[in-house]
């Protein structure tokens, strides 16, 4: 019973953990959409050293556009990009 309730608050923290993450990822993407259309153009992508030189791996769908999904990814796997 101890456990299970240990599984529970540890699946409990860590998907805490990942909305924090999310949360974060998300000013960064209000901040970099700075025409706010809901997508990161590479026009506003050169504000972000990491996103511009990652771009082609961030616009995963090459629609010339880094959506909010493909940024958290983007950002998920450079945990040091700022
Ligand atoms: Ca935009
Ligand atoms: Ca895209």
């Amino acid at each position: 019973m101890k456990k299970r309730m240990f599984q529970q608050a540890a699946v409990a923290l860590a998907a805490a953990g990942f909305i924090t993450a999310a949360v974060a990822g998300e000013d960064m993407f209000t901040k970099l959409d700075s025409n706010a259309d809901g997508v990161i153009s590479s026009e506003e992508a050169t504000a972000n050293e990491a996103l511009y030189k990652g771009w082609e791996s961030a616009d995963a769908n090459q629609d010339g556009q880094v959506d909010a999904a493909e940024f958290s990814a983007f950002e998920a796997q450079t945990p040091e990009g700022k």
